[in-house]
C-alpha cells in the first residue's frame, strides 16, 4: 500500500471558493485574529481528534495568529538559498513534518447578518486542513494566497463555533515554493468570516480603467458578479455594472502622482468601495509604457521580512516600506517572489509606487537534479500552477499600480508556465507578462534577466545581445523592452557601481531599469547568552544545510535602517539631475511626468566645511524631461576649499514625507584650498631614549613611532588585508578572498631592513612580503619635523614581483589609546566610501564617535571608510589628540579593534573594544562592486599593487597623557 497524504495532493482544493478580488466590502467581517490554543507535532499524522467541538485542549498552549510558530518557540527557523531542505521526490515529502494544530472558538455576533458566510484564510505556509464544528471544511495550498470556503452550514449561532486547523509544514506545495529564504511556517496571515448577501453579493469586482493620453480621456468599466450601479462622484458617474463609460477628462495614475478617484459598487445588499486609477499599460514600438509615457523602473524587489515576525507583516511595517520607499527615490517594486499581502498593494496605489506582482512559484532547488522532475515543466503540476496565477490575477486585479504580472521565479522553463501565460492573457489582457528565467521570452511580453554586467546590459541596450538559436523567437525578444529583474547584490558592504548601470538605462530607450535585488536583510533577532541582541542568519538555528548570511543581503538592515546602499540608491535614483553649468547650475527634471514646483532649492556655501551663507535658488518651472540653466547668487569671497551644495527639497508635506525631505542635492567646488609654503624641518635628535623626530619619539632599533606626544602609539604598520566583504567572499560570483587568503595577504611578514637618521630626516626602510613567495612591497617611512607637535610622514610603497591580484587596499595603521574616541574630519561624508560607493556623501566637515563610525553589517566586515579627507582630529573629551592632514586627500577608517578580529568575527557581538583606537590611512581601496552574487569590480575601480605614495602631516592636538 503506498501511503499517500492529504498534503501530497496535486490538485487545487476543490472545496475552496473560486478566487476573487479583495474587495473592501460593507459587508460585515468577524477577525479571528489573535491568541488561538496551538500544539505543535514533530509528525502530520498524529490523530485528528482535535477537531471535535468536545476536544479538550487544555495542555495546548497559546500561539497569535498570523504568526510563524518558529518564531514563538516550536520547530526552528532554517534558511536555504536553493536547494530543497528535504529529498526531491515530488510530490512527496518526507514523515518528517513538522506540523501545527490550531484551535480557535468564537461566537457569532449577535445579528451576524449573512446569507452565506465565507472563512478566509489570507495565507497558511504550507498546507492545512481545516475543520469547523467537528467537520471538515477544505484543504489549502499555496502559501501566499488567499483560500476562501463557504461555512455558512457549520456555522451556528447561539453557541460557541470550534474552528480546527492542522497546518503543515511540507506538502506538495512546498516543492513550489523553494524562494530564497527562511523556511516558516504557520498561519501568517489573517483568518476572517465574511458575510455575504443573501441576494446580489458582490462576490466579485473587477475594474478597467484606463486613460487615453492623447485627448486626457478615461474610460471605466466595472463589472459585478451580481447586478449593480458604478457610482464615482468626482466624476459624476452613476453607471449600471458592465457598463462602458467615457469620461472627457480624468487625472491619471501614475506612481508619480497617485490620482485615486473613489468609487462604489452598489448592488442594494451589498456596496463595496473602490478607488479608481485611471492608466494604460501597453508595449508600443517596444516599450512599456504607462499613458503612453515610457516608464523607467528604479525599482527593489521586496520580500516581506520583520526580524521578529518573519513574513507576518503588520500594517505599519508594510506603511514603513512603502515610505521608506518613496523617500529614497524608489518608484517600483517587484514583490519577489510571491503576492504579498494585499494591503501593501493598497499602499502602493495610494502613495504611487509601479509594482510587477509575482506568482508564488519558485522550483528553483531543481537545477541541483538538472532540472529533472521540475513540477514548472510535469503537467501532473498543470493545475497547481495555474491555480497560483489565477488566485493572484483574481485577488489583485484592479490595483492600478501593478502593472506587470511575473510568472515567478527561478522556475527553470516548461509547459506550465505556458499555461499560466495563456490563462493570464485570457483573463487579463490589460497587463503584459515577465518571467525572468526563460530566455527565449516565448511565454511573455519583456525581456528580463538577472546580475548582468554593464557590458551585457550595453549590447541589450543596443540591441547587441548574442542571438537566441530559434531565429523567430530572437526577432521577438530582440523587439522587446529589457527589465533587469534582478541587479546590484546588495549583500554586505555595497553594491558597488549602481551609476554605471543607471546611466546605460538612461541612455538606452529599451532598457527600463530593474529591480535591486533585495529591498531588506533576513536577520532574525537573537540574543548571546549573556544578553546581546544580534541578527541570526542560516545556520544560527543549527540548520545542517544552510545558506549562511546569503539571507542578509538587503538595502536596509533588518530593524530597517537604511544601509549604505541605500543612500547610494537614493542619489543615483535622483530625479532632479544638477550639476555645473559655466558659472551656473544645470536643473534636470528626470520625473517621467512631475514638474519640479514641489521642489525648493536650497544653497549652502561652505568653505572648509563651514558655513558661509545660504538662500534659496530661483528655479523657474522645468517640465518633465527638460532642463533649464540657472544663475547662482554672486557667492562671498571664502578662504580654504569651497563647495556650494545645492539641494531640492520637498517645498510642502508629501503623504510619504515632510517638507524639507531631500530628494536631489549636487555640490559645486568653487575654490581650491591654496597650497601652504613647506615649513621649515627641525633636526632630528637621538638620545638613549631613541630618536626624537619633532613630536615623535622613534625606537632606534627598528624605527617605530612609540609616542607621538605624550600619546603612546603602536605603528604604524603597513597595511594591505581588509576583513572581507560579502562581495570579496563572492559565494556566487568570481571570488577574491580566497586569492588573498592563499597568497597570505591576511598574514604578512614585516620586517625592517634599515633605519637611517639623517640630520632633518628619519628614514625607515621596510619589506612586506607574504610568506612563500617572492612577491613582497617596499615600504620606506621618511619622518620628517615640521615643528615641535607636528610630525610629517611620507610613506613609499614599490611592489616587487609579479603581482597578479589586486589589493585589497593599502595604508598603514596605527594604535593610540582607547581615550581617544572622537572623530572629526573635512572629506566625504557622513557615510562610508569606497572606491565605487558613497555616492550618497558629499564634502564636509563631519563629527562622528568611534562606535558610531562603524557600520553594523549583519555579518562582520570591511566598513566604515571615509574617503577624500583633507583632514581629521582623532581626539578625547578634552581636545587632547592627534590631527592628520595631507595635502592630498586620504582614506580615514576608525575602529575599536582591530581588522584581524573583524576578519574572525562571525557576528557584531563577537567584536570587542581591544583598548585601543585603531586608525587606518589609506591611499586606496580595491572597489567593492556585487560578486555575492553578480559582476565583480570594474577595472576603474581595482587597486592594482603599483607604486604608491600617502603623504601625510600628524599634529599633537593638546596634551596627550604620558603612558
Ligand atoms: C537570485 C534569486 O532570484 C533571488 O531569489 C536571490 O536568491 C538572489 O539570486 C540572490 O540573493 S538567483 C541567483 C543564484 C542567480
Amino acid at each position: 500500500m503506498t501511503v499517500s497524504a492529504w498534503y501530497e495532493a496535486l490538485s487545487p482544493c476543490p472545496a475552496a471558493r473560486p478566487a476573487r478580488a479583495w474587495c473592501d466590502s460593507d459587508a460585515e467581517t468577524l477577525s479571528l485574529d489573535g491568541l488561538w490554543r496551538f500544539r505543535f507535532a514533530g509528525r502530520a499524522d498524529g490523530p485528528t481528534d482535535f477537531a471535535a467541538t468536545e476536544f479538550d485542549d487544555a495542555a495546548w498552549t497559546d500561539l497569535p495568529v498570523p504568526a510563524h510558530w518558529q518564531l514563538h518557540g516550536h520547530g526552528a527557523p532554517a534558511y536555504t538559498n536553493t536547494r530543497y531542505p528535504f529529498p526531491l521526490d515530488p510530490p512527496r515529502v518526507p514523515d518528517e513534518n513538522p506540523t501545527g494544530d490550531y484551535r480557535r472558538v468564537f461566537d457569532l455576533p449577535t445579528g451576524w447578518a449573512a446569507g452565506r458566510t465565507l472563512l478566509r484564510l489570507g495565507g497558511v505556509d504550507s498546507a492545512a486542513r481545516i475543520w469547523l464544528n467537528g467537520t471538515e471544511v477544505g484543504q489549502t495550498t499555496g502559501s501566499r494566497l488567499v483560500t476562501e470556503f463557504d461555512v455558512t452550514d457549520l456555522l451556528r449561532s447561539g453557541a460557541p463555533n470550534v474552528l480546527a486547523i492542522r497546518v503543515v509544514q511540507w506538502s506538495a506545495g512546498s516543492y513550489l515554493e523553494d524562494q530564497d529564504m527562511w523556511w516558516l511556517s504557520g498561519i501568517f496571515r489573517g483568518v476572517d468570516l465574511v458575510a455575504r448577501p443573501a441576494e446580489d453579493a458582490l462576490d466579485d469586482v473587477t475594474v478597467r480603467a484606463g486613460y487615453d493620453h492623447r485627448t486626457g480621456a478615461g474610460t471605466l468599466r466595472v463589472t459585478a458578479s451580481a447586478p449593480a450601479r458604478v457610482r464615482v462622484p468626482e466624476l459624476g458617474v452613476d453607471a449600471a455594472a458592465g457598463e462602458f463609460v467615457t469620461l472627457q477628462h480624468v487625472e491619471p495614475w501614475s506612481a508619480e502622482s497617485p490620482r485615486l478617484y473613489d468609487a462604489t459598487v452598489s448592488s442594494g445588499t451589498e456596496t463595496v468601495r473602490l478607488r479608481v486609477g485611471f492608466r494604460t499599460v501597453a508595449i508600443t514600438d517596444g516599450l512599456l509604457t504607462v499613458n503612453g509615457q515610457p516608464l523607467l523602473f528604479n525599482g527593489v524587489n521586496r520580500h516581506e521580512f520583520h526580524p521578529d515576525r518573519g513574513r507576518a507583516l503588520t500594517e505599519e511595517d508594510m506603511l514603513a516600506d512603502v515610505l521608506l520607499m518613496k523617500q529614497h527615490n524608489i518608484n517600483a517594486v517587484r514583490t519577489s517572489h510571491y503576492p504579498p499581502h494585499p494591503r501593501f498593494l493598497e499602499l502602493c496605489d495610494e502613495y504611487g509606487l509601479w509594482v510587477v506582482d509575482e506568482c508564488d512559484l519558485e522550483t528553483h532547488g531543481f537545477w541541483l537534479a538538472e532540472w529533472r522532475g521540475n513540477p514548472a515543466d510535469d503537467a501532473r503540476w498543470e493545475q497547481l500552477c495555474v491555480d497560483r496565477m489565477r488566485r493572484m490575477v483574481e485577488r489583485d486585479k484592479n490595483h492600478p499600480s501593478i502593472v506587470l504580472w511575473s510568472l515567478g521565479n527561478e522556475s527553470g522553463s516548461g509547459r506550465n508556465l505556458a499555461a499560466m501565460a495563456r490563462w493570464t492573457r485570457e483573463h487579463d489582457p490589460s497587463r503584459p507578462l515577465l518571467y525572468e528565467r526563460d530566455w527565449s521570452c516565448r511565454d511573455v511580453d519583456v525581456y528580463s534577466r538577472m546580475y548582468l554586467t554593464v557590458a551585457d546590459v550595453e549590447a541589450i541596450g543596443r540591441a547587441a545581445e548574442a542571438p537566441l538559436a530559434d531565429a523567430a523567437l530572437d526577432a521577438r525578444r530582440r523587439a522587446m523592452p529589457f527589465i533587469h529583474a534582478e541587479y546590484a547584490h546588495a549583500m554586505g558592504n555595497g553594491p558597488g557601481n549602481l551609476r554605471e548601470y543607471q546611466d546605460l538605462y538612461e541612455k538606452y530607450p529599451r532598457l527600463q531599469g530593474g529591480f535591486v535585488w533585495e529591498w531588506i536583510d533576513h536577520g532574525l533577532r537573537a540574543s548571546t547568552a549573556d544578553g546581546q541582541e544580534f541578527y541570526a542568519y542560516g545556520g544560527d538555528f543549527g540548520e545542517i544545510e544552510h545558506d549562511g548570511n546569503f539571507v542578509a543581503d538587503g538595502l536596509l538592515f533588518p530593524d530597517r535602517t537604511p544601509s549604505p546602499g541605500l543612500l547610494d540608491l537614493k542619489k543615483v535614483f535622483e530625479p532632479v539631475r544638477m550639476s555645473a553649468d559655466g558659472d551656473g547650475l544645470r536643473v534636470a527634471n528626470h520625473y517621467g511626468v512631475r514638474d519640479l514646483a514641489h521642489l525648493e532649492f536650497r544653497w549652502l556655501l561652505e568653505a572648509d566645511g563651514q558655513e558661509v551663507a545660504r538662500g534659496v535658488l530661483d528655479v523657474p518651472d522645468v517640465t518633465a524631461g527638460a532642463s533649464v540653466r540657472v544663475t547662482l547668487p554672486l557667492l562671498p569671497q571664502t578662504r580654504g576649499e569651497a563647495f556650494v551644495t545645492v539641494r531640492a527639497v520637498l517645498a510642502a508635506d508629501e503623504p510619504w514625507a515632510k517638507a524639507g525631505q531631500e530628494v536631489a542635492w549636487s555640490q559645486l567646488a568653487v575654490a581650491a584650498d591654496p597650497i601652504p609654503p613647506a615649513p621649515a624641518r627641525l633636526r632630528v635628535h637621538s638620545s638613549a631614549d631613541g630618536i626624537q623626530v619633532g613630536p615623535g619619539l622613534f625606537d632606534a632599533r627598528d624605527g617605530r613611532l612609540r609616542h607621538l606626544g605624550g600619546f603612546a602609539v603602536a605603528g604604524p604598520t603597513l597595511q594591505v588585508w581588509r576583513a572581507p566583504t560579502d562581495n570579496d567572499r563572492a559565494p556566487h560570483g568570481e571570488a577574491l578572498e580566497p586569492v588573498w587568503r592563499s597568497l597570505g595577504l591576511d598574514h604578512l611578514r614585516h620586517r625592517v631592513d634599515a633605519v637611517e637618521v639623517a640630520d632633518e630626516a628619519l628614514v625607515v626602510r621596510t619589506r612586506v612580503a607574504p610568506v612563500g613567495t617572492d612577491l613582497a612591497l617596499l615600504a620606506t617611512y621618511t619622518w620628517t619635523a615640521l615643528g615641535d607637535d607636528r610630525l610629517g610622514l611620507a610613506v613609499a610603497v614599490e611592489p616587487v614581483g609579479p603581482w597578479a591580484c589586486p589589493l585589497p587596499m593599502l595604508g598603514v595603521l596605527f594604535g593610540l589609546p582607547d581615550t581617544l574616541t572622537g572623530v572629526e574630519w573635512f572629506g566625504r561624508g557622513p557615510g562610508e566610501s569606497y572606491p565605487d560607493t558613497g555616492l550618497a556623501n558629499r564634502v564636509g566637515r563631519f563629527y562622528r564617535t568611534v562606535t558610531d563610525l562603524q557600520t553594523p553589517y549583519v555579518f562582520p566586515q570591511e566598513n566604515g571608510r571615509r574617503a577624500a579627507v583633507r583632514w581629521a582630529t582623532v581626539t578625547d573629551g578634552q581636545g587632547a589628540g592627534v590631527r592628520v592632514s595631507g595635502p592630498a586627500p586620504f582614506g580615514l577608517t576608525v575602529r575599536p579593534w582591530r581588522t584581524e578580529a573583524l576578519d574572525r568575527a562571525a557576528h557584531p557581538t563577537d567584536l570587542r573594544p581591544d583598548g585601543h583606537t585603531w586608525l587606518t590611512l589609506d591611499a586606496g581601496h580595491h572597489g567593492i562592486g556585487s560578486a555575492s552574487c553578480g559582476p565583480g569590480v570594474l577595472p576603474a575601480y581595482l587597486l592594482p599593487a603599483a607604486p604608491a605614495r600617502l603623504d601625510l602631516e600628524l599634529h599633537v592636538l593638546g596634551q596627550g597623557d604620558a603612558g
